[in-house]
This record gives C-alpha cells, sequence and structure tokens, in this order.
C-alpha cells in the first residue's frame, strides 16, 4: 500500500484551502524528526544507558530522569537553527529558550513536555512527547515567559508522539486529528488514520482511584455512579483504565472512546491541580476538541482559561463528550 508520508501530507495542507504556511510545515517536521530519535532512545532502554535518575530537579521540583534530559536536549537542538521559532518553553527548564542570534527568528513559539510519564520509563510502559505551537506577539523578538501565557484557543497546531509497541504521531493543524505511525524500515512518519472521532458516550474511565478521599464532591458523586454499575443511577456496567502516562490514556481515548480525569484534589489543591496547563492540557484538550470531544477543568473550557504563570497546574476532565458536560454539570449543581 503507498501510504501517505507526513512530508506530503504537510505540503497538502500547505496547497489546502485553509493552507499552513512554509515555518509552521517546517516546525511539524522538525518536531517528528526529533521525535523519531527519542523513539530510538526509549526503544534502547537499558541498552543506551538512557535509564534511571539524571541527578538534577525541573522546575517542579521533581527528579529529572536521564530521558527527560535527552529529550528535551534533542527538540532544543532540532529547533534552534530553522528559522520558523522565536522561543521554546519546555517543562524541563525554568524559562524560555531563546533563538540563539546566530540563527534567524521566526513567528512560532513551541511549548512541550519533551517526555510525559516520566514514572512509566523504567518499568517499559508507554511514555510520551507532548507539543503545542503558539504564535508569537507581533513585534516581539525576543520573547518572555509572558509571551507563551496565551489561551488553548490560541494554539496554531498540537500534537503528541506516543512510544508505545508502535510510535505513533497524532497532530491537529486546527483541521480535523490525524495519525501517523512511525515506519522504521523507510525512517517516516505515514498517515495510518485520518479524522478520527471520539465517540460522544464511553462506558470506559480513567482516573487514579488512590486521590478518592481527595476528590470534591461532584467527582466523589460522579465515579460512585460509575461504580455502581448497572445497578446505580448509570444503567450500565463501566470499566477503568489507568495508565499514568497521560499520553498513553489520551490515545487509548482517542481511539476508542473514554474519559480522562485528573481533577482538583485536596493533595493538589494548593498547586492549582496536577498537569500542566501549557504543554498537557492545552494541547492535548485541542487534539480532543478537534475529534468531536470536551476538555474541561469541571467549571470551565480548559482552552479558555487564560494562564497565569508558565507552568501553571490545571484540573483536566477530557474525552468523550457526553461524560465530560455530566461531569461538568456536577460541578454546577456543587
Ligand atoms: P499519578 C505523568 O507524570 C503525568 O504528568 C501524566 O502523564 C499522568 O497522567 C499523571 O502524571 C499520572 O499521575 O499521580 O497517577 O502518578
Amino acid at each position: 500500500m503507498n501510504r501517505v508520508s507526513l512530508s506530503r501530507f504537510l505540503i497538502e495542507a500547505q496547497r489546502s484551502p485553509s493552507p499552513i504556511n512554509a515555518d509552521l510545515r517546517l516546525l511539524i517536521e522538525v518536531v517528528a524528526r526529533a521525535c523519531k530519535a527519542i523513539s530510538l532512545a526509549v526503544n534502547k532502554g537499558a541498552l543506551g544507558n538512557v535509564l534511571g535518575e539524571a541527578g538534577s530537579e525541573n522546575v517542579q521540583g521533581e527528579a529529572q530522569k536521564k530521558l527527560d534530559v535527552l529529550s528535551n536536549e534533542i527538540l532544543l537542538d532540532a529547533n534552534e537553527w530553522g528559522g520558523h521559532l522565536a522561543a521554546l518553553a519546555s517543562e524541563e527548564m525554568d524559562d524560555p529558550h531563546l533563538i540563539p542570534n546566530r540563527y534567524p527568528k521566526g513567528n512560532y513559539l513551541l511549548v512541550f513536555d519533551p517526555l510525559d510519564g516520566s514514572s512509566n520509563i523504567d518499568v517499559n510502559v508507554s511514555i510520551g512527547t507532548i507539543f503545542s505551537v503558539l504564535r508569537c506577539p507581533e513585534g516581539v523578538t525576543d520573547p518572555s515567559a509572558d509571551d507563551f501565557l496565551q489561551p488553548g484557543t490560541r494554539q496554531v497546531a498540537a500534537g503528541y508522539t506516543v512510544y508505545g509497541p508502535s510510535t505513533i504521531l497524532v497532530l491537529t493543524l486546527g483541521n480535523g486529528v490525524h495519525q501517523f505511525t512511525l515506519d522504521r524500515e523507510i525512517g517516516s512518519f505515514v498517515l495510518t488514520q485520518s479524522d478520527l472521532r471520539i465517540p460522544e458516550d464511553t462506558s470506559e474511565f480513567a482516573i487514579n482511584m488512590s486521590n478518592q478521599r481527595h476528590w470534591e464532591a461532584p467527582v466523589q458523586r460522579y465515579i460512585a455512579e460509575l461504580l455502581a454499575g448497572r445497578e446505580g443511577p448509570r444503567g450500565r456496567d463501566f470499566n477503568m483504565r489507568w495508565v499514568a502516562s497521560m499520553v498513553a490514556d489520551v490515545h487509548r481515548i482517542l481511539t476508542r472512546g473514554g474519559i480522562f480525569m485528573y481533577p482538583l484534589d485536596a493533595k493538589c489543591r494548593d498547586k492549582g491541580g496536577k498537569l500542566r496547563l501549557l504543554y498537557e492540557a492545552n494541547p492535548m484538550g485541542f487534539i480532543v476538541e478537534q475529534a468531536g470531544g470536551a476538555a474541561s477543568t469541571g467549571r470551565e473550557r480548559i482552552m479558555e482559561v487564560q494562564p497565569h504563570t508558565l507552568h501553571q497546574r490545571i484540573p483536566v476532565i477530557l474525552g468523550s463528550k457526553n461524560e465530560v458536560e455530566r461531569v461538568a454539570a456536577y460541578h454546577a449543581e456543587g
């Protein structure tokens, strides 16, 4: 079968009725190439001396894994010279990384979690890269963190790469969600699914149940109803999955539906939540909405939240539209 490569898909997107420009095409190709390099490192595992701790901490005060640091460096090196970016920001860096003056600057900002799901790296469970593309504000040549503080509705593109049994890049340019699988024999991402759609209903939920005693009442009520199954108010049984790699859980939901929840709880309330707004919740929210799903904090649409800090955290409830709306309704009832 003669599949469409990512490069061809992007060239055709440049010619489409709502065209992307050459810089955005280059940006996506560069990020995809970096994800191929990350995939190779991840797949080496213990043979590549890339497992274990790096001996440093990130801005969240979390111990960095060697692969966290390596993935971050791969994305920085890949994106510095192309002339498509004004700056980059990452979970692994306190402040934005400006494009060195020896290279041309572009009009886009790239913000990413270079390797999400770090707790799973050393136990060989799927992990991933999450990225979001914003426009650099007009006239800004040396962006500060403030220039990244844009609501998710301003995203130009978003995507993730999940390093699982196969390496899969999922991308939205604002016109649907498309899936590309890495063909290692030719070394290219090839289109394997167009226009992914999330079923509006589901019988599968994803949440870390060990936090149950810390949840707010609306979430307690919602999960209790799911656990009550067919004898309860929902009248049917539900299944549960929790990979503890957001990319893996979201990819399952994009593939067969479901609801993913990392709600506000007493443990993470003072931080505003567990997951990060700019490089986890917003890109995943964009992708999920483009696939017909919904993404909420429980109290508002994630993509409409005005960020106040670069590494801001936020509650995340996303996936099958009717379930997300039910959870939001329970929050509204108080
Ligand atoms: P917990 C991974 O560290 C992450 O940021 C997400 O990928 C994942 O959904 C969540 O945290 C897992 O959190 O508390 O279950 O370990």
